[in-house]
């Protein structure tokens, strides 16, 4: 059994910041942990806009926290995102992720995140 505390994270190597200064990705969960997908705890900082296009994982999100929108860049469409939303990117979809306040946001990742990940310039995180 794996039993970690965000306390245990925060300051250390799963505490991961974006160069660009978007978010704080907190990474509970990683690739050597053996159990197929990764679980962070991310903060996506108020006032930004970040391109975001995982051509090689699906990702799964829920949002404890904060107000923010979704656009997907194929549709036009924007969705709003409060406490209680979730949204799955199951078509590797490109989009822009907006916080208007702190958004607080559990993500999933399928394959896992091995750990030191960050965007590159296209949105995307390298393949596993
Ligand atoms: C929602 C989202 O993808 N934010 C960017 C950070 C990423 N999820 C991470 O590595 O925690």
């Amino acid at each position: 059994m794996i039993v970690r505390r965000l306390q245990d994270i925060v300051g250390g190597p799963r505490d991961v910041r974006d160069p660009n200064g978007h978010w704080t990705s907190r990474r509970l969960l990683l690739r050597d942990d053996g159990m197929g997908f990764s679980m962070h705890d991310t903060l996506i900082h108020a006032g930004t806009e970040t391109l975001i296009w995982y051509k090689h994982h699906l990702e799964g999100v829920y949002c404890v926290g904060g107000e923010g929108e979704i656009e997907n860049l194929a549709t036009g469409e924007i969705h709003p995102i409060t406490n209680g939303t979730f949204y799955g990117l199951n078509l590797h979809d490109k989009h822009l992720l907006r916080a208007h306040s702190e958004l607080r946001l559990i993500c999933t990742f399928n394959p896992p995140l091995h750990g030191a990940e960050v965007h590159g310039a296209d949105g995307s995180y390298p393949p596993p």
